[in-house]
């Protein structure tokens, strides 16, 4: 298969001025008539280029002129993925030069594409997924980011089948045809690339609002969806309207066209998609309504809603030149979308959030065979790149920015980036540009962020001179090779610290060197730009306990030798809230792995009770909280008292021990469990509420704190407890409950849950069996049990009338949750999980390629298993490689898994 690779970028060679575009809707045959107004790129110094490449590919093209010219079949030639006219000067009535008009005419199959990229059908209606290269899948087009025109797009479909008809815009013309066929015309005044292009077409109902902007414009907000989801639209609308005022506040960026519209599709292959004016969302980012949906669903809705709305701004007004750039919008448009999350919910809680996933997930991707820079230098197939990489870690990078900068310097940076490159197409180089230009300071190095791959490693070790009242941070990074780089030069790591002294009090910080001073700082970031580097702070007058990498302030493994005693320090004290849970974390880490090596080595577990005295005084103050005051965040005491989770202890595992990191993670949580079940029984209790329900933060904290209280007391394994449970999973009044109790049941391996389980799953299919996201729940509930015996019945659930393979929701629900999220069944010694995996992705690489190579992600991971795993991993990998009808997006991944 072909690489690209970004250092052979060139800038096109003819430019596409305008598009007129005119579809005849009609499942098995949809007729595209496109009319290009094009020219030679006069920006290309000597440009003369005569020959036309189109991109193009699962189509049959019908005509083709230029300028009313029509062209035989001698004179282009139509390969599997593109169209090339020899000569355009031979047809054209005037010089390149000065334009000429492309008419196609093409014929497209949307029914028989289950590839989901291009014009489909999802259910009854049509849709577009045209991000990154879906486009080409339309018609014959310039199909690449820097080539951006003004688009005119004509609708014909049934009138009864199809009564709306929607593309980028505003809707400027439309009337009625013979034969019960209608159509519209949509004009989208702004330049764009196609991979914003969109179209839909069914029988939607709406719901609608209004926004006036800061400048008192009224933008026409709406929803559309099938009929019986519209009363699951409320929180989109509700979350769209404060994403549209955050924008406003935050960065200066005010909404431009005269409507907004989003689409809820059940068919999708990503959360959602920016196209200009017209968002279309998989519906399990739009949906939500209190019966089908659960908090953390309601918070993706007010995400996904935020960051598509976002991309208006930083992807679609200044979008990217070639796809190596992708992170430009990406890791900047989830940098906003984080803070929007932030500042609408706990600050603490969602940066934790954030990291536990970047931690657990990122870390393994960087770890793993398809570890690439956030700014790629080559791909293969570039739907393979949407990957954590580019998104977590390309807003790391961002939020490293602003965190050197200083927030007043980067919200001037991102003004002048976005005034310097308003309708223009540019790359991560032209962001750090802007940033520099507007604040002075210097990212020459910080640029490395971007193009070496790769998790860097802090080594901190400490000095305290008690005579010389100095105290010495010795700091040493490196950063492990990744393919395709072995050496890594030093990285430019802002790092946010604090020295605590025993009282807990942050001490003045003044480095060796500097003048003492009486306003000395307290906090500071650090600038680490070598690979050892020593900071001294003098005037300290008893050896501090450090306080390092505040709030995350970089992507990075951090190692410093705290004490138990110390984390427990900083648990309590650290006015920093993200580090007093990372402290937690880590003390739960170190216990985890001592009594997974006393089980490794037969010995019976004892367990740190450091630990379980100090959550039993988390939970006492929790309790009182609750009691009295209620000032105590929840959100972030849930966060405290959960355990890290098997993926992160898997990625801090050099060979990952699949079953005894299982085996200890549940003992210590059964611990905690017996020793403070009454502390846990008291919060539970005074958590419940009979409030209706609300999804505002406080409201959603409580029920997680709950729900957490519930998990630890299932645990005991005592008959009341597993009756609680179950009559909460009955008479929960929001699916937050429901669902939470019936994971429970599901997981519990009490004999008396059996029962319960069988009939609560019963229950909740025949209860929810006709809304289809609450389905995919079921499914991923079954999915995840860790109890022996799960493949079965994700096997038996795989031929289950309301599972379809070709629906990407489904496939996640059950096979992705399966592979990823069940760790001891999938990684069963059988081999029998890996088999399983692969013998899915063999049969989606026929249907849909993007999410059959994503799907492949577990099996990719096998350096990190024993040798047995390891060539089972392997062999089903060869299995997969072998298989002639391989699509590009399954090859690279697997051949760069194998290589
Ligand atoms: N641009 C693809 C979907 C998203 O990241 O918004
Ligand atoms: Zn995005």
């Amino acid at each position: 298969a072909r690489t690209i690779f970004l250092k052979d970028y060139q800038a096109p060679a003819f430019l596409i001025e305008k598009t007129e575009l005119h579809f005849d809707l009609d499942e098995t045959r949809t007729r595209v008539t496109s009319r290009l107004v094009l020219r030679r790129n006069p920006d290309l110094a000597g440009n003369v280029e005569d020959t036309l490449q189109l991109d193009g590919q699962d189509m049959v093209l019908e005509s083709l002129r230029i300028d009313g010219n029509e062209l035989s079949s001698n004179d282009y030639v139509v390969a599997d993925e593109s169209l090339t006219i020899n000569s355009v000067s031979a047809f054209a009535s005037q010089s390149p030069d000065a334009g000429f008009v492309l008419e196609c005419v093409t014929v497209i199959k949307p029914q028989e594409n289950t590839s989901l990229e291009g014009l489909y059908k999802s259910r009854t209606m049509f849709c577009t997924q045209c991000e990154a290269e879906g486009f080409r899948k339309i018609t014959y087009y310039l199909d690449r980011p820097d080539v951006m025109s003004v688009f005119t797009t004509t609708i014909v479909a049934d009138k009864d089948k199809y009564p709306v008809l929607l593309s980028n815009g505003n809707d400027i013309a439309h009337g009625d045809l013979d034969g019960g066929r209608h159509w519209v015309t949509w004009e989208d005044p702004f330049r764009k690339p196609c991979y914003l292009f969109a179209l839909v077409a069914g029988d939607l109902k709406h719901i609608e609002d209004t926004f006036t902007t800061c400048s008192q414009r009224d933008i026409t907000l709406r929803i559309f969806v099938e009929e019986k989801d519209l009363d699951k639209c409320d929180h989109a609308m509700d979350s769209l309207k404060h994403a549209m005022r955050w924008d406003e506040e935050v960065y200066g960026r005010e909404y431009d066209l005269d409507i907004f519209m989003i689409v809820a599709v059940d068919d999708f292959n990503m959360g959602a998609m920016e196209n200009k004016g017209l968002n279309i969302f998989n519906t399990s980012c739009v949906l939500a309504n209190p019966a089908t949906t659960t908090d953390l669903a309601f918070q993706r809705v007010e995400a996904v809603v935020a960051h598509e709305y976002f991309h208006n701004w930083s992807g679609n007004r200044v979008t990217c030149r070639d796809w190596f750039q992708l992170s430009l919008k990406e890791g900047f448009t989830v940098f906003r979308d984080a803070e929007f999350s932030a500042d609408m919910g706990s600050r603490s809680v969602k940066r934790v959030e954030n990291v536990s996933f970047l931690r657990t997930a990122q870390f393994a991707e960087d770890a793993g065979p398809m570890a690439h820079p956030v700014r790629p230098d080559s791909y293969m197939e570039i739907s393979n790149f949407y990957t954590l990489t580019i998104y977590e870690k390309g807003a790391e990078v961002v939020r490293m920015i602003r965190e050197l900068l200083g927030p007043e310097k980067f919200r001037a940076g991102s003004d002048l980036y976005f005034d310097r490159h308003d309708g223009q197409a540019v790359t991560t180089e032209d962001f750090v540009l802007a940033m520099e230009a507007a604040s002075g300071v210097d990212l020459g190095q910080f640029r490395r962020w971007y193009t070496q791959a790769g998790t860097p490693q802090l080594k901190i070790s400490d000095n305290y001179d008690a005579s010389a009242q100095t105290y010495e941070l010795l700091v040493r990074q490196s950063c492990p090779p990744t393919p395709e780089q072995s050496h890594k030069d030093a990285f430019h790591i802002p790092l946010r610290m604090s020295l605590l002294n025993a009282d807990g009090d942050e001490l003045p910080l003044v480095l060796s060197g500097e003048p003492a001073a009486s306003d000395a700082p307290t906090e500071r970031v650090l600038d680490v730009t070598s690979d050892v580097q020593s900071f001294v702070f003098k005037g300290v007058k008893s050896r501090p306990v450090p306080s390092l990498l505040r709030g995350f302030s970089a992507p990075v493994k951090l190692q410093f030798d705290y004490s138990r005693d110390d984390l427990l320090f900083i648990m309590t004290r650290d006015s920093d809230g993200f580090n007093r849970w990372s402290a937690a974390q880590d003390l739960a880490v170190a216990v985890i792995q001592e009594i997974l090596q006393q089980h490794q080595r037969g010995q019976s577990p004892g367990i740190d009770k450091r630990l379980l005295d100090a959550v039993g005084d988390i939970l006492r103050s929790a309790v009182a909280d609750a009691r009295g005051s209620g000032e105590l965040d929840q959100a972030m005491l849930a966060q405290l008292l959960s355990l890290p989770s098997e993926a992160y202890l898997s990625e801090l595992s050099n060979e990952i021990d699949v079953d005894g990191i299982h085996w200890a993670r549940e003992t210590l949580a059964d611990a905690l469990a017996v020793e403070h079940a009454e502390n846990f029984a008291d919060l539970y209790k005074l958590c419940q509420s009979d409030a209706p329900y609300s999804a505002d933060a406080a409201s959603i904290a409580r029920r997680t704190l709950k729900n957490c209280c519930l998990a630890y007391l299932v645990r005991t394994q005592e008959p009341r407890w597993l009756e609680i449970c179950y009559r909460q999973f009955n008479e929960a009044g929001n699916m937050t409950d429901a669902d939470a109790a019936l994971r429970l049941l599901v997981n519990s391996p009490a004999e008396a849950a059996q029962p319960l389980r069988t009939q609560a799953l019963n229950d909740f299919y025949e209860r929810w069996q006709h809304e289809s996201l609450v389905v995919n729940q079921w499914f991923s509930v079954q999915a995840i049990a860790s109890r022996p015996g799960t493949l079965a019945q994700v096997k038996l659930l795989m031929n289950h009338k309301a599972f379809d393979i070709r629906n990407p929701n489904k496939a996640r629900a059950l096979i992705s949750a399966f592979c990823n999220m069940n760790a001891v069944n999938f990684h069963a010694l059988s081999g029998e999980g890996y088999t399983f995996l692969a013998d899915q992705v063999i049969t989606l690489n026929r249907l849909n390629p993007q999410i059959a190579a994503r799907l492949l992600t577990p099996l990719t991971r096998w350096q990190k298993y024993n040798q047995q795993r390891q060539h089972l991993m392997k062999a089903e990998l060869e299995r997969i490689q072998a298989d002639p009808e391989l699509s590009r997006d399954v090859y690279e991944v697997v051949s760069k898994s194998l290589k």
